[in-house]
């Protein structure tokens, strides 16, 4: 196989970490907007209502509302094929619960699908990129309860038919495995345990109601244009056994289990037995409705959308205990410890097409770092080229060696935006600089960098990374 000509090269942003305008146009609070900002080593603080006196980086991102047209148009100056961004689900119902959306925010997504189409830029869009209406969590106890699947499936109803000219590629919920590998599911799901409750039931009870919606969106969205393809996305954590010790081997198997549950019921469509496994070591149960079997079976995803940043090690060595590290000796690591593994990247291109035969996309990849500008202006990020070249090249292997059928690959943060692991700024992914801080100061004046230019370059050649 080869790297088709209509491949889809772009970059991927989310409206929770990129948008800001957090209350305008008739905008509702997301779980996002009561999430405080850097705090440099410590986890991020989630409030229940907006403090005055509190920085939550959500609120202004870097201002894409205000912005679009001016980042839109570097986009497409880099030659952008597509753009990954998440539709902000309180901007179009405020609350989540209301019958009539917010027009003024129905009609912000129009211009900005308007304006990259404009350039010939397809848009690929999330549906939920952790910006769950607060509301929805604080009146109904959020995914634990089926409305929310209702109110979800509503919310798609609207997009779908209003957008369906313009988007043809949509993802449900991003990174939707994180509910389970997270301790606390709040980015994904909206969840924080209250004392009574058993973390492992709420996790596979919240999973499945987002899973139902999930599958709902898709049967919902083939109705309304068959051309519409709806995929699901998550974080594949490519894992290594620690050693040729077979206890290792099973580790490896068992920290990849809560991903292919997701997997399985999303691209399957049905509980494996890598699910029953996962819930059997979870020691939860799982209830389903009447009915709920039929809407797995039937919206199935039409292909898998994937972040990949780096691959983690497994081992057991009393055959009970699995422990999962990142310091993979033979690996270099980020300034944020991410080990840097682009055969990682291939690996798990390869795990999920010979176990799914679906169309894949990479939706998420990059470097996180530590940017300087110099004194002409320039920055001169030759580290984040090599990260991405790197696994680009690894991505054309899995292409070209194994005949792996990838639709496209979006690197993540095209232009810096707020980390939503830690809130920070200082941690840039971007082609684009955006002059703003951790406490949120700044022009948001946007500078390229080299590798603006770098990738311009790339795309041009449909993948070639060295250039003389
Ligand atoms: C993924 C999320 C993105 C993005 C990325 C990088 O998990 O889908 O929203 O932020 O990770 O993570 P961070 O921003 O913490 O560096």
């Amino acid at each position: 196989m080869k790297i088709r000509d209509n491949f889809l090269w772009g970059g991927a942003t989310a409206a929770n970490q990129y948008e800001g305008a957090y209350l305008e146009d008739g905008k509702g609070l997301s779980i996002a907007d009561v999430e405080m900002g850097a705090r440099h080593g410590v986890p991020r603080e989630i409030h229940s209502y907006v403090h005055e006196d509190c920085y939550y980086p959500s609120h202004e991102g870097v201002d894409f509302y205000h912005h679009y047209k001016e980042d839109i148009a570097l986009f497409a100056k880099m030659g952008f094929k597509c753009f990954r961004m998440s539709i902000n689900w309180p901007r179009i119902f405020p609350h989540g619960d209301e019958k009539t959306p917010n027009e003024k925010g129905l009609a912000f997504y129009d211009q900005v699908f308007d304006e990259l189409l404009k350039y010939g830029i397809q848009p690929i869009v999330t549906i939920s990129h952790y910006e769950t209406p607060l509301y929805l969590v604080q009146k109904y106890g959020s995914w634990r309860n089926r409305k929310l699947i209702d109110f979800f499936e509503h919310y798609c109803d609207v997009i779908f038919r209003r957008y369906h000219h313009k988007v043809k590629y949509w993802l449900t919920f991003n990174e939707i495995n994180e509910t389970m590998n997270q301790k606390q599911p709040y980015h994904q799901a909206g969840i924080i345990y209250q004392d009574n409750e058993n973390p492992a039931d709420v996790k596979v009870l919240v999973s499945h109601n987002m899973m139902v919606a999930s599958a709902k969106a898709v049967i919902l969205a083939h109705r309304i244009d068959p051309t519409l393809k709806v995929g699901c996305m998550f974080q594949y954590p490519t894992t290594y056994p620690k050693t040729c010790h077979p206890n290792d081997i099973l580790a490896r198997r068992y920290h990849m289990m809560p991903n292919f549950y997701y997997g399985d019921v999303m691209c399957k469509g049905y509980y494996s037995n890598t699910c029953t496994a996962q819930l059997k070591r979870m020691g939860a149960t799982l209830s389903m409705e009447e009915g709920d079997k039929d809407i797995l079976k039937e919206g199935k995803v039409d292909f898998i959308a994937f972040s990949y940043y780096f691959s983690s090690i497994a081992s057991s060595p009393d055959g009970k205990e699995l422990i999962v590290e990142r310091s993979n000796p033979y690996l270099q690591r980020n300034d944020w410890d991410w080990p840097i593994d682009p055969t990682g990247l291939r690996v798990a291109l390869n795990e999920l097409y010979d176990r799914y035969q679906l169309p894949l996309f990479v939706v998420e990849n990059g470097l996180g770092a530590i940017d300087h500008i110099e004194e002409d202006g320039s920055i001169q990020d030759d580290y984040r080229i090599e990260y991405l070249a790197s696994h680009i090249e690894a991505l054309k292997k899995a292409i070209e060696e194994d005949d792996v059928d990838v639709i496209g690959y979006t690197c993540w943060g095209p232009i810096d935006i707020v980390s939503v692991g830690t809130g920070e700024m200082r941690k840039r992914y971007g082609f684009i600089y955006v002059d703003k801080d951790d406490e949120g100061k700044g022009t948001l004046k946007r500078y390229l960098k080299k590798s603006f230019y770098w990738y311009k370059k790339v795309i041009e050649t449909n993948g070639q990374t060295k250039f003389d």
